[in-house]
C-alpha cells in the first residue's frame, strides 16, 4: 500500500532531498508551505508535479490541523524552522515561536488528527553548544548558545515528552551540520563555495567571513535525510545523533575550496567583525555509533568531496549564466 509522508519545510535544503528520497520509495509526498507573495519553489521545481503542496504555517494551530486532516499522513517530518543562527539574536521571540513552540503545535495537531502517525523532529547539534564532552552523543548534556539553539532544545524535549506522555511514535534526530549545493547562501559553507566561484569568474575580489577557527562536523545533506527516514522505520521510537565523526575548521573549508580552483585562500578571505556571533559554538564533533549500529547508517561523502561538489556546482551555475 502507498504510504503518505508530510514534510514541513519542503522548500528548504533538507526538505527537497527528503522529498526526492521518499518519491524514490514510492511514497505519496505532501509538502506544507507557507504563503508568500512570490513562490519560493526553486529547490522542489524538478519534481514539483510529483508532490502535493498544502498551505500551512507553524504559527497557526488550525492550519496544521487542516493540513493533517487533508493529508492523513503515515509519517510526518517536521523540518520547518527559522534555521539561521545569527538571525535568532535579532528575532529571538519569533525564533522561539517557529522553532520551539511550532513543534508543540504540530504534535498537538497530530494527537488530535492522526495519533498513529510517526513523527520526526529536526533537532540540532547546536543544542550541545558549549560542549560538555567530546565527541557528543545521545547522552551528552545540552548547553545551547543562541536563541535558535535554546528553541531547538525546547523542540527536542517536547518531542521526547509527547512520546513519554501520550505514547506517540515521535523521535528526535540530533543532526550535525549537513551541506550541499542546495544550502542557503548565508550559511558559511555555501557562502564560501559561492564566493570562490564569484572570485574565479572575476565577479568578486574578496570574501568576508567571521570566525575562521570554529570547527564543525560537516556531512552531505543527501546522506542525512536517509537517516531521518530510517529513524521512522524502527520498531521502537528513540533519538539518534547523526554525524560523520570528523571535524574541520572554517579555515580548512576555505583552504580546500580555494585550492580546488587553483587559488590561495589567504589572498582573498578577510575577517569581518560583522560576521562574529555574540556567543560562539567553537567545536562540534559527533559520535553516531548508535545510528551505525541500529540504523545501519553511514555517511557516503567525505569532507573533501563535499567541498569540491559545492564549489563545482557554484562554478557551473555562474558558467551557465555566462553562456
Ligand atoms: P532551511 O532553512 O533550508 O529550510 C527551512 C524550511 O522551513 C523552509 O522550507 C522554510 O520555508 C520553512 N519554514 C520556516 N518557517 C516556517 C513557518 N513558520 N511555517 C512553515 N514553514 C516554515 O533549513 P534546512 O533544510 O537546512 O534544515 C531543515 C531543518 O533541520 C531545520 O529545522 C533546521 O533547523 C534543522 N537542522 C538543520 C541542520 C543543517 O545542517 N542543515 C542541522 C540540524 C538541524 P520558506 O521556504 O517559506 O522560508
Ligand atoms: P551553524 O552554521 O551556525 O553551525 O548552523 P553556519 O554555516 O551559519 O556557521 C558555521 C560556523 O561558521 C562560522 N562562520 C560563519 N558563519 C556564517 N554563516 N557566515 C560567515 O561569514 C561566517 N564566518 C564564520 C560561524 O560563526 C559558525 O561557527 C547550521 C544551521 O543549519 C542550523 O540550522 C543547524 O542546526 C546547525 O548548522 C547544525
Amino acid at each position: 500500500m502507498t504510504r503518505t509522508a508530510l514534510i514541513t519545510g519542503i522548500t528548504g535544503q533538507d526538505g527537497s532531498y527528503l522529498a526526492e528520497w521518499l518519491l524514490e520509495k514510492n511514497y505519496r509526498v505532501v509538502g506544507m508551505v507557507r504563503r508568500a507573495s512570490t513562490e519560493n519553489f526553486e529547490r522542489i521545481q524538478p519534481f514539483r508535479d510529483r508532490i502535493e503542496l498544502l498551505q500551512g504555517d507553524l504559527l497557526d494551530q488550525w492550519s496544521l490541523v487542516r493540513v493533517l486532516e487533508k493529508t492523513q499522513p503515515d509519517e510526518i517530518y517536521n523540518l520547518a524552522a527559522m534555521s539561521f543562527v545569527p538571525t535568532s539574536w535579532d528575532q529571538p521571540t519569533l525564533t522561539g515561536e517557529f522553532t520551539g513552540l511550532g513543534v508543540t503545535r504540530l504534535l498537538d495537531a497530530m494527537r488530535l488528527v492522526c495519533p498513529k502517525a510517526r513523527f520526526y523532529q529536526a533537532s540540532s547539534s547546536e543544542m550541545f553548544g558549549k560542549v560538555r564532552e567530546t565527541p557528543q552523543n545521545e547522552n551528552t548534556p545540552f548547553h545551547p548558545r543562541s536563541p535558535y539553539a535554546v528553541a531547538k532544545v525546547y523542540g527536542h524535549y517536547i518531542t521526547v515528552n509527547y512520546r513519554e506522555s501520550y505514547h506517540l511514535f515521535a523521535v528526535s534526530g540530533i543532526l550535525f551540520n549537513h551541506e550541499s549545493p542546495r544550502r542557503g547562501l548565508e550559511f558559511v559553507t555555501r557562502k564560501i563555495s559561492d564566493g570562490v566561484a564569484r572570485i574565479k569568474q572575476g565577479l568578486a575580489s574578496e570574501l568576508r567571513l567571521g570566525n575562521l577557527d570554529s570547527c564543525r562536523d560537516w556531512g552531505f545533506a543527501g546522506d542525512y535525510v536517509r537517516a531521518m527516514w530510517l529513524m521512522l522505520q524502527q520498531p521502537q521510537p528513540s533519538d539518534f545523533v547523526i554525524a560523520t565523526g570528523q571535524s574541520h575548521s572554517v579555515r580548512d573549508f576555505c583552504e580546500i575550496a580555494f585550492s580546488h580552483v587553483g587559488l590561495d585562500w589567504r589572498k582573498f578571505v578577510r575577517q569581518d567583525p560583522r560576521f562574529m556571533r555574540p556567543a560562539e559554538v567553537d567545536h562540534l564533533i559527533g559520535d553516531a555509533s548508535r545510528a551505525r549500529r541500529l540504523l545501519g547508517w553511514e555517511p557516503t561523502i567525505s569532507f573533501e568531496a563535499l567541498v569540491r561538489m559545492m564549489v563545482d556546482a557554484d562554478l557551473e551555475r555562474f558558467q551557465k549564466r555566462k553562456d
